[in-house]
């Protein structure tokens, strides 16, 4: 065990928590908790900037439901961020395909996957659970969609993401691996009413094989909302939270009476028994209860959240982690 796996053990000992599946639910010392309404959640350093529009949005009186999509939205449009909408990694074959979902405090999900040519993916999956029957849109049919509804094509690829094709393709000889392409954003909000949503939207693994689709976009896996609970968003390699539905596993752990701190750790240890070393195929989880408690885990250091409140304003948080 190295160094840092043995002091989370400790840490774990200390505060009386197993790392056994439906531990006791008396400690509550490694999740945070805060005490007055709305709050905003989500994953990496550029949650920052994503919480601060989000936030806006829940004190102007708005529905978690449009924080969350115009919180993911500033990250979609920020071409510098290349795990995300527009400037994403492209695949193999140089086309950057998106994959998003939403769920609203009803349980109402929509979903768009394989989604190319529009900046906003996030808010093409809301128009589809808010104007269809359907939960999911993927591909050619999910960009006619967004066309009839008003959203424009549009070239997602800077000279950066190009150029990192190109480069790619050339060192890689065109053979896909799960590369890393950490960032893609996953985020809950509460609103003035004590209402839960969430959004998550990606560009997917870098240099993926075309037509590939990860965890973000399927409702359970990147993302998952019960107002009655919790919700809970994912990071990191899809093709692991998937074998876990992490984010479902989460919500039932908080509803089983586990703090989200806990939830996100059992989580991280069900992938484990799956790949038995995460150390290549990373996973990360933010979670939120209904009470405004809140909670993040990951397999590695590198995992950091943004959590917005009204006592402690927009703070970068480094979560705990198993290796
Ligand atoms: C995927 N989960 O497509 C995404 C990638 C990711 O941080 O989250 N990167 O597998």
């Amino acid at each position: 065990m190295n160094r840092k796996a043995f002091i989370n053990r400790s840490l774990m000992a200390i505060s009386g928590l197993s790392l056994t599946p439906y531990m006791k639910v008396s400690s509550r010392a490694l999740s945070g908790s805060r005490t007055s309404t709305a709050m905003v959640i989500s994953t990496w350093p550029h949650g920052i900037a994503a919480n601060e529009v989000a936030w806006e949005v829940l004190m102007q009186g708005g529905r978690a439901l449009d924080a969350v999509e115009k919180g993911v939205n500033v990250t979609e449009l920020d071409p510098k961020i290349t795990s995300v909408g527009y400037g994403g990694y492209p695949d193999r074959d140089g086309f950057i395909t998106l994959d998003a979902c939403i769920m609203d405090e009803r349980g109402n999900a929509g979903s768009v996957t394989f989604l190319k040519h529009i900046k906003t993916p996030v808010s093409v999956a809301r128009m589809v659970m808010e104007k269809t029957p359907h939960v999911m849109l993927s591909g050619e049919g999910a960009l006619q969609f967004a066309l009839a509804n008003g959203f424009k094509k549009e070239e997602l690829h800077t000279e950066f993401s190009r150029k990192s094709w190109e480069d790619w393709v050339k060192k890689n000889n065109y053979i896909p691996v799960n590369e890393h392409n950490h960032d893609t954003i996953s985020m809950l909000a509460i609103d003035k009413n004590g209402d839960l949503c969430g959004a998550c939207s990606t560009s997917g693994t870098a240099f993926k094989y075309h037509g590939r689709v990860g965890d973000s976009p399927i409702i359970g896996a990147g993302l998952y909302v019960d107002n009655e609970t919790g919700a809970a968003g994912a990071t990191g390699v899809g093709e692991v939270i998937m074998k876990i539905l992490g984010t479902h596993t989460i919500v039932e752990s908080m509803r089983h009476g586990h703090s989200p701190q806990e939830a996100c750790e059992e989580a991280v240890q069900r992938a484990l028994k799956k790949v038995p070393d995460l150390r290549n195929q990373p996973v990360y989880f933010i979670a939120l209860n209904k009470e405004g408690e809140y909670g993040a885990y990951g397999t590695d250091s590198e995992f950091s959240y943004a959590l917005y409140t009204k006592e402690k304003g927009n703070q970068l948080i480094q979560a705990g982690s198993l290796y």
